[in-house]
């Protein structure tokens, strides 16, 4: 007996019964996992698998790449789009041509009617890269509108911009390779274990071979916070006071790198100028980091022979955003770690494809990073689409953040949703209500018809997703990688990209155009726009992408012709000396006063409001809420508070709270936990009427990028617990 019940039974896997499996890259995370994709001999999706001989995972996934495969069936999937004349009606099922068709009517309706740019387009980063240039070239260079966004102002908008004003361009310039030869880290507002796992395992995979201290930066006791060597639990918003007296401090004691100052940037002088002002003492009173610490990790970062910072939303959304990646960026400057192993500048991206919009979208320029403002680059594009170079707007039009409220002032009349849910995801959600309810034509172009936004849209198109369709993406590390179709789109979906195409057709002026159909040969499009710039892609095509599994950018068709072999990693930019994209090759040393213009807690409202993510969820649910395997780690809204808050306000380990702000009020669970300090809460932002509801969202000057991280709540006990379960659960989208 005791024999039988001791005994070991290996665990079985049941057999799935795969007969084909089919390469792609993951659509969550921006990691950019490369994914194999198992179907049965009928044909159907059964299994996922990370792949052994792609660089970034090594064979890895984490708990949503191995169940994505069973998003594609999964509840809410649109399946034809519905069309209404009004917000009171029932929608009704419609054919394509007839939605399409009502749609270029009502573009053109509202253009003549008001004019061009009162009708707008906010995208996304979840398309692949060729449907993303496609948008780009049906709204730059057919519709005509200068309000053309993505949710990227949500998230890198803040890296970008302080890219570009630090190096000249957008761009990271390091490789996940680096943490094989960096000598200290320090980690911004990133929490890797739970938002880019596979990032994280290779770091850890790093430290196993070779230890070097990790540093984390962050107001929470985060997963990665746990593991580093050095928690700083920063003052929210106060980064950019951190990064000058870690500045003040290596430059009082001559720790910086002169030789590579002087070979590499401009404006040293006002950058200590600025920073003398931030000596630790000052500085620690502030972000509440004390002296001595901020001495110690000075050294630390200046004497390391190679030192990098990666960062993500904790730095991105603040008022200081732009400020903030600036100041990594003069950092990493003045200790001479840009472009060399181990040391960098890392913006570690978000969704899977925000690097494939930042480059070839157009949303804030033209494609291959090209500028608006630039009459060269206008004139260069206008001649490959065959448009009137007048066409195009001489500078960029609104971001993301700046289009809700021109709606709200009656600007701006009609509006196209792709792939993105302002309706959970943008701060203030009672108000975007209100603004998307002032449209007089809204369409939702989703791969769900349970969206939230579909409710106050006039049409609904239902997209295809992911490996329904076929074309690129870019990683947080400029990897190309490529998704492969591996299942046909579900019901009478379209891709995004046959939706443009089809769309363009209701246009005269894209009868001059092409508007190619298949993925690759609008790559070839963007391969040739490449040559010679930054993104240089020339070298790649989707087979050699694929066979590579992801080739990072730069890779020149030069080099291909050469023979010259992609690298398998560790690919750099800016590692010759005076090489920035300035006209002169320097990077900027921008000196960054620090003006605390956040909402804080007071007596009224005494916790500071800290949001964000969990690893088994991503984003508004729309896709992990249906699947079964992530949805049942955390399916109710929830909010950590820390133990000794809740005592005080007689508050028990998960009993349902009100958390109220100066804009709404949300019913959430309490989970006591020391993972917040005493005065502050933290919500995920996975939920719909949850923590959107409170958020004031301050926008960063620079990046329009929204201060999701920093609002200040009360909190209070509900004595009617079921009442409120019921209203938590009523409030969940599904
Ligand atoms: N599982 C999962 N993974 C994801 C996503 C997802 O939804 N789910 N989304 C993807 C996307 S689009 C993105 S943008 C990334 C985001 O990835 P992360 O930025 O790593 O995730 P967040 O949880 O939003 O925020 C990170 C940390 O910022 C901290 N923070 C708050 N205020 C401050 C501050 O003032 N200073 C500092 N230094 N830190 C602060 C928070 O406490 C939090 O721990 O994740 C990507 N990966
Ligand atoms: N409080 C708080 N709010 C935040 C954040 C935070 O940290 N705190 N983070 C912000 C950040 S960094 C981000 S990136 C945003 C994300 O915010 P959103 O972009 O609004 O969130 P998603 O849920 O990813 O929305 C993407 C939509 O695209 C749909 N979709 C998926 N694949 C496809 C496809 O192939 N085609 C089409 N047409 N549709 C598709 C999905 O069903 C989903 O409805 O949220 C922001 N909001
Ligand atoms: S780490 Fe990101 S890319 Fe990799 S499997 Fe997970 S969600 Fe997908
Ligand atoms: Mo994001």
């Amino acid at each position: 007996m005791l024999f039988g019940r001791n005994r070991k039974n290996p665990i079985k896997i049941t057999d799935k019964g795969v007969v084909k499996w089919t390469y792609s890259t993951c659509g969550y995370c921006s990691t950019g996992c490369a994914i194999e994709v198992g179907t049965d001999a009928e044909g159907k999706v059964v299994a996922s698998r990370g792949v052994g001989s792609a660089d970034v995972n090594r064979g890895k996934l984490c708990v949503k790449g191995i169940f994505e495969h069973e998003l594609f069936e999964s509840s809410g999937r649109g399946d034809n789009p519905l069309l209404r004349e009004s917000r009171s009606e029932a929608y009704r099922e419609v054919d394509w041509d007839t939605a399409l068709d009502h749609m270029a009517d009502e573009i053109k309706r509202i253009q003549s009617q008001y004019g061009r740019d009162a009708f707008a387009v906010v995208s996304t980063g979840q398309l692949l890269t060729e449907e993303f240039y496609t948008l780009g070239k049906l709204v730059r260079g057919v519709i005509g509108t200068n309000n053309y966004d993505g949710n990227t102002t949500l998230c890198m908008a803040s890296a970008v911009s302080g890219y570009k004003r630090s190096f000249g361009s957008d761009g990271p310039p390091g490789s996940y390779e680096d943490f094989e030869h960096t000598d200290c880290l320090i980690a911004w507002g990133s929490n890797l274990p739970e938002q880019h796992p596979i990032i994280y395992w290779r770091l850890q995979e790093a430290l196993e071979k070779r230890k070097f201290p990790v540093i984390v930066v962050d107001p929470r006791v985060t997963m990665l916070a746990q593991k580093a060597d050095m928690h700083l639990a920063i003052t929210p918003g106060t980064d950019v006071v951190l990064l000058n007296a870690l500045m003040h401090v290596i430059l009082e004691e001559g720790l910086e790198d002169r030789e590579y100052i002087e070979a590499n940037t401009v404006g040293f002088e006002q950058l200590e100028k600025e920073v003398q002002k931030y000596d630790p003492v000052t500085a620690s009173k502030i972000c509440g980091i004390d002296e001595d610490t901020i001495r110690n990790v000075a050294r630390l970062y200046a004497k390391a022979d190679a030192a990098m910072s990666i960062w993500t939303m904790g730095i991105n959304q603040s008022t200081h955003g732009s400020d903030g990646v600036v100041g990594i960026n003069n950092l990493n400057l003045i200790t001479g770690n840009i472009g060399k192993p181990g040391g960098t500048s890392l913006s570690i991206t978000g969704q899977c494809n925000a690097m494939g919009t930042r480059e070839w979208s157009s949303c804030s320029g033209l494609p291959g990073y090209r500028l608006l403002e630039n009459k060269e680059d206008r004139e260069e594009v206008a001649k490959f689409w065959n448009v009137d170079p007048e066409f195009f707007p001489k500078k960029r039009g609104l971001t993301e953040t700046d289009i809700f409220p021109a709606i709200e002032l009656g600007e701006i009349k009609g509006l196209w949703l792709v792939a993105t849910n302002p309706m959970t995801s943008m701060p203030n959600t009672t108000r975007i209500r209100k603004t998307l309810e002032k449209l007089e034509f809204l369409v939702v172009q989703d791969s769900y018809a349970d969206v939230e936004t579909v409710q106050y849209a006039h049409l609904y198109l239902p997209a295809a997703t992911w490996a329904e369709k076929e074309g690129v993406f870019t990683n947080t590390e400029r990897r190309v990688n490529i998704v492969r179709q591996v299942t046909t789109p579900y019901g009478n979906t379209k891709s995004d990209l046959q939706i443009f195409n089809e769309v363009a057709k209701r246009w005269e002026q894209s009868k001059k155009m092409k508007f190619p159909e298949k993925p690759a040969e609008v790559f070839e499009e963007m391969r040739q726009l490449s040559k010679g710039r930054l993104v240089d892609i020339s070298g790649m095509d989707h087979d050699l992408i694929e066979e590579k599994r992801g080739i990072q950018w730069p890779y020149t068709e030069e080099q291909r012709k050469k023979g010259e072999e992609p690298p398998r990693g560790g690919k750099r930019l800016y590692t010759e000396p005076g090489t920035f994209r300035f006209a002169d090759g320097m990077a900027k040393l921008i000196p960054l006063p620090f003006i605390d213009n956040n909402e804080v807690p007071d007596e009224q409202f005494p916790f500071w409001l800290n949001s964000g993510r969990l690893v088994e969820h991503f984003h508004t649910r729309t896709k992990t809420g249906k699947i079964g395997n992530n949805n049942k780690f955390s399916p109710i809204p929830f909010m950590e508070m820390n133990p000794n808050a809740a005592a005080e306000l007689g508050i028990q380990h998960q009993e349902y709270v009100r958390c109220v702000s100066r804009r709404g009020d949300a019913i959430v669970m309490a989970m006591l936990t020391q993972r917040v300090p005493e005065n502050m809460v933290f919500i995920p932002f996975h939920f719909h009427d949850c923590v959107n509801r409170l958020t004031l969202g301050l926008l960063d000057p620079h990046s329009r990028q929204p201060a999701y991280k920093q609002s200040a709540v009360r909190v209070e006990p509900i004595e009617d617990q079921e009442a409120a379960a019921r209203m938590s659960m009523e409030r969940r989208a599904f």
